[in-house]
């Protein structure tokens, strides 16, 4: 399997999060690819390769212009403007305030494109997300090219930025902007599989009403877990894409025997929809000592949800999503990809 590393990754560095109402150091950090790096090493995988360069068109046919605009100059302009800390929303236009397409105000601005205020945007999070899609592209570019599968080993995440939103430490939804050139490189029909802890709202709503993209996340309950206001089980698709996404909300405290049960019924749904191609946000914050999460999954149980993925037959680019116990991060992803490919 190939690796495509995102070396700018290190460029966005967000100093704190609001957790538990207090200000932490921010779990999504440099130090989750440091460890997977060096795990990955120690392991005799020595070969990561570089991105090549798709150009913004492959991200404009997910994510509005305007966004892409604001996520590329809010630095400089916060910046400009005076401000000293990293870029958080602190207001946003929930029910009952006016929704205004352009806004002079950059805190305006900012919750008006914001959904949570986990996700700081600092001096390199343009850099370090767009060379992450670049990265996502390169991987699924070696899977057109006849790899059976490709790793995009990358952060930031991705998969709850919608269009034009950002949070959940999501500014550029990798995973769907790697389904959608796979559209536009003539697969009919791709799978976004989503194995991370939380529900890949943005992926969903995305291609919420499209028939050649089936959307599937299998994740902790949203009555009690981020992203709490989708990711239920009556969330199906609408027009053309109802039937096109499918949810399998588990309990907190979810272990391997739940999640499998959960997978089988995701692998059947894949099946008759006849997908061509897979794409798997993949986190390994189901762990059970994920410090945000609440799934019960152990180190080998990652092994053996490689070796189900596999199983589905299908050409596959795998996204580095979430998972923030750092001591175990490295194993946990590499033995998802051992369990996919034994030769690596
Ligand atoms: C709240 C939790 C954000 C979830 C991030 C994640 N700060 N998503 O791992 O997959
Ligand atoms: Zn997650």
């Amino acid at each position: 399997m190939k690796i495509v590393l995102n070396e700018a990754s290190v460029c966005h560095d967000a100093k704190e999060e609001f957790h538990h109402g207090k200000l932490v150091p921010s779990f999504e950090n440099p130090s989750r690819l440091r460890k997977i790096i060096s795990l990955f090493k120690e392991n005799g995988v020595t070969e990561f390769l570089e991105p090549k360069d798709f150009g913004l068109d492959p991200i404009f046919q997910v994510h509005e212009d305007h966004y892409v605009t604001f996520l590329r100059d809010i630095w400089d302009e916060w910046k400009t403007a005076g401000n000293e800390g990293d870029v958080i929303p602190y207001i946003w236009p929930a029910k009952g305030l006016k929704h205004i397409s352009s806004h002079e105000n950059l805190n305006a601005k900012i919750g008006s494109y914001a959904f949570s205020s986990d996700s700081a945007i600092v001096d390199g999070t343009w850099k370090a997300a767009y060379q992450g899609a670049q990265t996502a592209l390169t991987a699924l570019d070696y899977v057109c090219a006849g790899d059976r599968s490709a790793f995009a080993l990358t952060r930031p995440p991705g998969h709850h930025a919608h269009a034009a939103t950002y949070g959940g430490y999501c500014y550029l939804n990798n995973a769907a902007i790697v389904a959608q050139a796979a559209r536009d490189r003539d697969y009919d029909k791709v799978c976004v599989l989503d194995v991370d802890f939380h529900h890949g709202n943005g992926t969903q709503d995305i291609f919420y009403d499209r028939e050649d993209v089936l959307t599937i996340s299998i994740h902790g309950h949203p009555r009690t877990n981020f992203p709490y206001y989708l990711g239920y089980e009556d969330e199906m698709g609408e027009g053309v894409g109802a039937g096109c996404n499918l949810n399998l909300p588990l309990k907190d405290g979810a272990d391997f025997k739940d999640w499998e049960d959960a997978f089988h019924i995701a692998c059947d749904k894949v099946k008759e929809f006849g997908a061509e191609m897979l794409v798997v946000p993949l986190g390994v914050d189901t762990y059970e000592g994920d410090p945000i999460s609440k799934f019960k999954l152990k180190t080998d149980d990652f092994l053996t949800m490689g070796k189900l993925i596999e199983a589905l037959a299908l050409p596959t680019v795998f996204t580095m999503e979430g998972g923030y116990d750092v001591g175990p991060i490295g194993q946990n992803v590499f033995n998802v990809l051992k369990g996919f490919d034994d030769s690596l």
